[in-house]
Formats: C-alpha cells, sequence, structure tokens
C-alpha cells in the first residue's frame, strides 16, 4: 500500500488535539496517517534567523511529522501576508479587505519553493501526497518542476469564490492554473466546486467534462466535492465524558433555569460575529418578555493577531458587546457572556449540550465544523437546535434539519432565535435526527476516504 504524504501549512501532531482553539484539520488528517503510514509535512510555527532546510522529525500516537523553521520575513509576506491578507479575505468573499502586495505574492512562492526543496527528497516513489489549502496552492507545480511523478491530490478547505472576485487578484489565472499541477482537487461543497469549474472554463479556456474530469493544454485534474465531516463516534463519546459531564452541569448551574445560546468560533471575521451580536440585539430589542429568559455565551479564542483586521474585530466586538449589555444587563443578568479564550474539547462539548440554541452565522465559510460538533453533542432525547448560516458550506448537508438564516439580516436571525427558544421537543427531535444521520454517515472517516480513494484510483494519475 501506498504511503501518504501529508502537507500542510502547521503540523497539527495528535497530542495537541485536546487544548486551546484548533483548526478542523488535526483530527482527520492523523487518522489518514495511523491507516496508511507516512509523513506530515509543514511548518514548526517556529522562525529562524536564516532558512537552511533543517528538517525536524518527530513521532506521537503514531503520526510522524517532518516540520521546518522559516524566517520572520516568510511570516510577514507569506502568512500574515499573502494566505491571511491576500487569500482568506478575498476566497471569503471580502475583497474590501483583501490587501494586493507584490512582496505578499512574492514570499508566497519563496516559501512554497522552500517547502517543495526541502520535502521533495522525502517523497518516495510509491507515495501519494496531499497537500491542503490555501497556503500551499502552488506547492504541487514545484514538486513537478522538481521532478516528482506521484500521484498528488489537493484539499481546499475555504470556499472557492465566484470568478468575477477572483479576477480581482493580480494573479487569479496563475494561481488557478496551480490546480492542474494535482491529479485529484477537492472542494467542500458542490457550489465551490462550480466556482472553479466556472473560473476554469471562462477564464483559463479549460474544458470541463461530464465525469468531473477538468481539461487544460492536456492536463487533466478531476475536480470534485467532498464535505469534511467530524469525528462523530469520538465527539459523541467526548460529550458523555466526566469531563462534558461536569461542564454540562456548571453549565446548567450558573444558567439558573434560563436558556443558552451558544457560539463558538475563531475570531475571524468571516464568522459574522458582528452580525450575530446584531442579531442577538434585535431580538432582545423586539422581545422584551424573552429578555432575563436567555443568554449568548459567545466563545472567540483570539487567531491571527499579527493581522490588522483581527485586532480591528476584537475592538469591534469588545465594543458592541459592551452597548448590548450596557443597555439591557441587570444586577442578576447579563445577556452576552463574551470571552476570548479557548477550551479542551471534552468541556467544548459539554457546554454544546447545555445550549438550548447552537447559532453558527458565518457570512462565508468553507465547511464550519463548529455546526456539526454542536448537533452530535446534544442529549439525544431532548435536542437543541441549530441555526445556522445559509452561506456556510455545512447548509448544503445540514438544511435537512437546522433553521437556516441569511446573517446579514439581523430580524431573519432574532425571528430563528424565537423559533428555535419556542420549539417543541417532538420537532426538535426530528430535525436533529435528520442532522445526525448526515453527521453520522458522511464524517470524517468516510471524507478521507472519498477523498484519497478519489486519488488512489485507476482512472487518474500523473502521465
Ligand atoms: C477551516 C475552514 C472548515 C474553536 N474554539 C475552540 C475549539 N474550536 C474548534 C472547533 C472546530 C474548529 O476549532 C473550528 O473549525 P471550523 O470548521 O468551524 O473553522 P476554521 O478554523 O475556520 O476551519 C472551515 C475547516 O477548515 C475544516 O475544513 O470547516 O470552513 O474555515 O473543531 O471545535 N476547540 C477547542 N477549544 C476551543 O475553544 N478545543
Amino acid at each position: 500500500m501506498s504511503r501518504l504524504i501529508i502537507i500542510s501549512n502547521r503540523v497539527s501532531a495528535p497530542k495537541d488535539s485536546n487544548s486551546g482553539a484548533q483548526g478542523g484539520l488535526a483530527v482527520a488528517l492523523s487518522a489518514a496517517l495511523r491507516e496508511y503510514g507516512g509523513i506530515w509535512f509543514g511548518w514548526s510555527g517556529e522562525t529562524t534567523d536564516h532558512f537552511d532546510g533543517h528538517i525536524n522529525f518527530q513521532r506521537n500516537a503514531g503520526v510522524t511529522s517532518a516540520t521546518i523553521d522559516l524566517e520572520e520575513q516568510d511570516l510577514d509576506e507569506y502568512y500574515n501576508g499573502y494566505a491571511n491578507r491576500t487569500l482568506w479575505p478575498l476566497f471569503h468573499y471580502r475583497i474590501d479587505l483583501a490587501e494586493y502586495e507584490r512582496g505578499f505574492a512574492g514570499g508566497y512562492q519563496r516559501v512554497n519553493d522552500r517547502f517543495a526543496d526541502t520535502v521533495r527528497p522525502l517523497i518516495e516513489e510509491d507515495d501519494v501526497v496531499w497537500i491542503q489549502d490555501y497556503h500551499m496552492f502552488p506547492l504541487g507545480q514545484g514538486l513537478r518542476k522538481r521532478g516528482c511523478k506521484n500521484r498528488m491530490g489537493f484539499f481546499l478547505h475555504i470556499p472557492w469564490p465566484p470568478r468575477r472576485l477572483l479576477n480581482t487578484l493580480p494573479e487569479a489565472a496563475e494561481l488557478a492554473k496551480t490546480m492542474f499541477a494535482y491529479d485529484v482537487v477537492g472542494f467542500h461543497t458542490q457550489e465551490w466546486l462550480e466556482s472553479f469549474q466556472d473560473f476554469a472554463e471562462k477564464d483559463l479556456g479549460a474544458t470541463v467534462h461530464d465525469d468531473g474530469m477538468i481539461e487544460l493544454e492536456g492536463r487533466k485534474v478531476l475536480a470534485i466535492a467532498a464535505p469534511i465531516g467530524i469525528d462523530a463516534k469520538e465527539f459523541i463519546e467526548g460529550a458523555n465524558s466526566p469531563t462534558a459531564r461536569l461542564a454540562y452541569r456548571q453549565m446548567k448551574d450558573s444558567a439558573v433555569g434560563r436558556d443558552m445560546i451558544v457560539g463558538v468560533d475563531r475570531l475571524d471575521y468571516s464568522k459574522g460575529l458582528d452580525e450575530r451580536f446584531l442579531g442577538y440585539e434585535r431580538f432582545l430589542e423586539r422581545h422584551p418578555e424573552e429578555r432575563k429568559e436567555v443568554f449568548l455565551l459567545q466563545i472567540a479564542p483570539p487567531s491571527r493577531g499579527g493581522v490588522e483586521s483581527y485586532q480591528k474585530i476584537r475592538t469591534t466586538l469588545e465594543g458592541l458587546a459592551g452597548r448590548i449589555n450596557g443597555a439591557y444587563a441587570d444586577v442578576d443578568w447579563v445577556p452576552i457572556r463574551y470571552v476570548n479564550q479557548g477550551y479542551p474539547r471534552d468541556q467544548l462539548a459539554g457546554i454544546y449540550r447545555a445550549a438550548r440554541i447552537g447559532l453558527v452565522t458565518p457570512l462565508r465559510d468553507g465547511m464550519n465544523l463548529v455546526a456539526k460538533e454542536y448537533v452530535a453533542a446534544q442529549d439525544p432525547e431532548d435536542p437543541g437546535v441549530l441555526i445556522l448560516s445559509r452561506f456556510a458550506g455545512a447548509a448544503e448537508q445540514l438544511k435537512v434539519g437546522a433553521v437556516l438564516i441569511n446573517p446579514y439580516s439581523s430580524e431573519e436571525m432574532a425571528d430563528a432565535i424565537v423559533q428555535g427558544l419556542r420549539m417543541g421537543r417532538e420537532e426538535r427531535l426530528k430535525r436533529w435526527r435528520a442532522m445526525m444521520d448526515n453527521i453520522e454517515t458522511e464524517d470524517v472517516i468516510w471524507w478521507r476516504k472519498r477523498f484519497t480513494e478519489a486519488l488512489m484510483s485507476e482512472t487518474v494519475g500523473a502521465d
């Protein structure tokens, strides 16, 4: 069996999986590496004065990781620059926040070349290479230039934006062309896949075939939609663990009979946090009878503090939370508990379970795993209600049971909160069951199998 070489910006070793704010990748990919063997390659998170290509190998819980240090300038231009000030906002439809600087583009290419140079010698003839996310678009091309003939796949964890937005990026065409170095490219949803097909066809002149193959200048890539899931079994177990039970009990006690609404998000403008606060404010304003009957717990561990727009969102949210609490709080009640720190996974599961409503309202999100985790953590006898943005990738799968809303409309959000609070047990059960069917079937194992099987199938392969 082929080994798997996974490459991503950061390597999340399994020992880290129970602490702090975690991206959605760690659990899924460690499991894949345990099954196939191989290496997880990426940036160590450390800087060095002078990049020398030194690789640090480690083995934890059955997973081998190989990491390199990068220079300060790399971080400024590649990570804080092109990845998080150019691509992240653009791919989340925020061209108002996207910064187009040649220095960022240059640094991004340089770091991808550094990755290619250092990982190339680790790749053996039969290995299958699977590259993750927007930090690494050109890496496949870099490896091909260095003679790598292996099967190579790429998975994008964020949306692929509509072509009219993508075309604001000066090097849009070059970036999109890098996708043709791969044998398989994957997106979470049909919508992101179609946006890529559209760009490939209209802007690159590629041909989109009915079987999912896209052909450009003699290169064929299979483009698929493969929505990522959660490790449902593990999460349900976690939600029943002693830690989760304790967290549940403590939340219930501190709620003193009030209904809790919960939001859990990295502090990121794509997650629609200000809009969420505004929607909740509208709810309080329109429904005086509900005040003091509910409260909103927003957990938002800070992320990407080195980027200005992230510092700004923090200030905005503090202002909004202060304003709303100032306007409505009483001696025995605070409408918003706004917390800027992360919690261990099991504790989070208990908190999800204690919430009558899960409020997941991104303005745009590749998938959104919190929506799935909230559902999986619920009490099967008395589940809560998921209110979900129609612009989250997860809406494609969870529309069967979630209350879908447009997060830009505070009125829709306010109405949905009332609907959630008043929803009877029978309807909650029906909706929850429908979502659980999907979450349990299309879980993270299903996702990685769907991708790796496509990558290893006979119909694809390097020429
Ligand atoms: C990207 C895409 C896509 C959050 N706070 C705490 C904590 N978290 C965990 C959640 C969840 C994860 O972080 C966040 O995953 P999301 O999917 O919601 O969002 P991104 O980080 O933006 O991830 C996204 C994902 O990649 C996977 O492809 O779904 O669309 O943007 O698992 O639970 N975890 C702990 N404590 C916290 O306080 N332990």
